[in-house]
């Protein structure tokens, strides 16, 4: 930055004021919640550009990196979301979200691939469309907080395939595939034939996988499958299970795992449910 003739102690007095003039200026604002977010987020910005002594150069590299993080690099996909995902801020937000209303099973981080209005799936039926994959029985069964079993909640389901990509993410897959909404039953309980998820690299392509590769970061989520849970009367719940032998358990590169989440995906053979003969191992 070179030599500043008045001294860092002036910079920092009209750095100073130039803060406490950004914050008054939200002073009006009716909305008393958006004040106290935007004078925040002033406030730590300009600490932040202030500790670091931030150059002009490196905040329009700033500004060019959100603008690229916000452009389509697909007709339905940008990265602000993985953005907030890698930087650990989406998995802050749900870590607030469930300290404030404990549930029995913790929630977890939304993620980009959800897609509203999934098909709609019988109990017992395969939303892998036959693909290849370690065939997956699952079966579980969605309680209250209290531990009632909760009938007719509307359970979507959404997961990677055996190569740990979405459907959205093929460019030969043409419409849905492994996602569902499926009721639940009167005891609460839904059943679905799928595949065993496997560890998965987030899109590496876009600004969000410069980054990763510039501080020598891995791209990996430990294997999961994701679960948005409604029902009338009751808070929604989104989350996602995670297999017990997965890798990356211990380094998900968005820090969604939760060991509550963590469930055992039991290896099995033979004959299996709905009337299925795997020819080798199928997991439950
Ligand atoms: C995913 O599949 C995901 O679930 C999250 C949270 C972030 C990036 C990719
Ligand atoms: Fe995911």
């Amino acid at each position: 930055n070179g030599r500043r003739p008045e001294g860092p102690a002036t910079t920092a007095t009209v750095l100073a004021q130039l803060t406490e003039q950004v914050v008054a200026s939200f002073a009006q604002a009716p909305d008393a919640r958006l004040r106290d977010l935007l004078s925040g987020l002033v406030r730590h910005l300009h600490a932040y550009v202030t500790e670091h002594d931030v150059t002009e150069s490196e905040w329009s590299y700033a500004i060019d990196y959100l603008t690229r993080t916000g452009q389509l690099s697909s007709p339905t996909r940008q990265e602000f979301v993985l953005l907030s995902d890698v930087l650990g801020i989406s998995s802050a937000v749900d870590v607030l979200t469930n300290s404030r209303t404990p549930e029995t099973t913790p929630s977890a981080v939304l993620g980009p691939f959800y897609v509203e209005g999934p098909p709609e799936a019988e109990h017992g039926s395969d939303i892998s469309a036959g693909l290849p994959g370690t065939p997956l029985w699952v079966d579980v069964t969605i309680a209250d907080t209290t531990g009632e079993p909760l009938k007719d909640a509307v359970v979507d389901v959404w997961q990677a395939n055996e190569d740990g990509f979405y459907d959205v993410q093929l460019p030969d897959q043409e419409g849905p595939v492994l996602r569902g909404r499926l009721r639940t039953d009167a005891d609460g309980r839904l059943t679905f034939w799928s595949i065993l998820p496997s560890h998965y690299p987030i899109p590496g392509d876009g600004p969000v996988g410069q980054m990763l590769d510039a501080v020598g970061r891995h791209h990996y989520r430990a294997p999961h499958v994701h679960f948005m849970i409604s029902a009338p009367g009751h808070r929604r719940l989104i989350t996602q299970l995670f297999v017990a032998d997965g890798s990356h358990l211990d380094s998900d590169t968005v820090f969604g795992v939760k060991d509550p989440l963590i469930v055992d995906f039991a290896s099995r053979t033979g004959p299996a449910p709905a009337g299925r003969v795997p020819d080798g191992e199928w997991r439950q």
